[in-house]
């Protein structure tokens, strides 16, 4: 099979040897020409010759060679109080695909406190992906990241947090082969900074007030979430409003309530909130319990969030169907990717519901994935919460994100922009740590 040259057609006025017209024309090795006939005008005979090549050659398919998952444990900067658990440590899990054109790509899924925030860990995390998504995603095109979804989708039901992880590093895998950001993969960004609210979840009133002097002062953060929900109503707005009032109008101040209030706890809290000049309640009530939701998002004017009830672009129609919440806070892993979760963006935006950029504490790779994805939005009515890496005590990047003039830098580059330092990574992560323990259980037991 032979196709045609993109020069296509020669004429010359005279039947010339066919070495010639390829020398003329400059015609490259493997190609050549053959007459096509002619035709007779006065006394010159004009002479037609297709020039043919061959085949182009079909493009290589890059696949997806291997898929790597490690658990790391890295300390965080204080205490982090939530109602249901207090974190000494964030735990990630890590995914590095390797292609089959030498290419790599990288992901992370992050959970929060074990199995007591949600019904994924990372220990659960890296069995899906080790059991269960690489055994049925080896071999399939590295490109087709649609398909891999579906296909992941079809092979592992829910687990939204494992598939965002590998998800995240196909995308990355794409934007490093192709040279694109994922933000251009996504429409380009539209933003170069986004704005990055801070998390005060001490425990304690005055540590937390000076903490957020502190954030201001540095001009690193002038929105505060406040995590509640662990004492009574009552004491919890006391400490909201002790923090307000020390912030004055040089911040905001919202709430996560994870969850934790049953509505009467929350018709309570948040009359009591918006008083004091709060300005949202994040996930008041349980994930399951939407009417409870809906109730408080109509009867109040302080705005109501939701997260944890927000697992993917199914429950954002439900909730949106409803106008259950005013805003959403929009999570990457809890999504189950970056399709899913611009899909659930998507939906509030039709909706006309605010949105929020969200985090499950990711470190600075999964910050950088959501960035990515976050820049390609225009309206952040409530800002985000990209602070991930900051809590925790040590960078695992390579280049650490930019937090400057209470926002973050969109990382330019390939990809997410970003990449490990695989120091950091290798003493972090849990198996290491694991065989060093037993390695030393040995020493000691000798
Ligand atoms: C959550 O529920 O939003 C996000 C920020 C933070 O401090 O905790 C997480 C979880
Ligand atoms: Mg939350």
């Amino acid at each position: 099979m032979s196709a045609i040259h993109p020069q296509a057609l020669v004429q010359e006025v005279t039947a010339l040897p066919p070495s010639l017209v390829e020398r003329r024309m400059g015609i490259g090795s493997g190609y050549r020409t053959r007459p096509l006939g002619y035709w007779t005008g006065g006394t010159s005979r004009c002479h037609l010759r297709v020039i043919e090549g061959p085949e182009p050659k079909a493009r290589a398919v890059t696949k997806i060679d291997r898929i790597d998952a490690i658990i790391i444990d890295v300390p965080t900067v204080r205490g982090h109080v939530l109602s249901m658990t207090t974190m000494l440590t964030q735990s990630v899990v890590l995914v590095r695909i390797r292609f089959s054109d030498g290419s790599e790509g990288l992901g992370e899924g992050a959970s929060i406190g074990g199995l007591s925030y949600g019904p994924e860990s990372v220990e659960s995390v890296k069995l899906a992906i080790d059991t269960y998504i690489a055994p049925a995603l080896l071999g399939m095109d590295a490109d087709a990241i649609a398909a891999a979804s579906a296909h992941m989708e079809k092979a592992v039901k829910g687990n939204p947090i494992a598939r965002a992880a590998v998800e995240c590093a196909l995308w990355d895998g794409l934007g490093r082969r192709s040279g694109l950001s994922v933000a251009q993969l996504f429409g380009g960004r539209v933003h170069d900074r986004l704005p990055v609210a801070w998390t005060l979840a001490s425990g304690n009133s005055q540590t937390d007030i000076d903490e957020a002097l502190r954030m201001l002062d540095a001009r690193r953060h002038r929105d505060f979430k406040l995590k509640i929900g662990k004492r009574p109503v009552k004491q919890d707005i006391a400490h909201v409003a002790a923090i307000a009032a020390a912030v004055g109008d040089r911040g905001t101040i919202r709430v996560d309530v994870n969850q934790a209030w049953s509505l009467t706890d929350a018709r309570y809290g948040a009359r009591g909130l918006q008083e004091i000049g709060c300005v949202l309640i994040e996930q008041p009530v349980a994930r399951d319990k939407l009417a409870a939701l809906k109730t408080l998002t109509d009867s109040y004017e302080i705005a109501i969030m939701a997260d944890e009830v927000l697992q993917g672009p199914a429950d954002a129609m439900r909730v949106a169907a409803n106008r259950s919440a005013d805003v959403f806070a929009v999570k990457v892993c809890q999504s189950g990717g970056l399709k899913p979760a611009s899909d659930v963006i998507a939906i509030a935006r039709a909706a006309g519901i605010d949105l929020y950029g969200g985090t499950m504490l990711e470190s600075g790779l999964g910050t950088a994935a959501a960035i990515q994805l976050f820049a390609t939005v225009p309206d952040w009515q409530f800002g985000t919460e990209m602070f991930g890496p900051l809590l925790l005590k040590d960078e695992i990047l390579s280049e650490p994100l930019e937090y400057k003039d209470f926002s973050v830098t969109v990382p330019q580059g390939p990809g997410f922009g970003v990449s490990l330092d695989d120091d950091k990574v290798n003493f972090y992560r849990r198996d290491r740590t694991v065989s060093l323990r037993g390695a030393a259980g040995v020493i000691a037991g000798a």
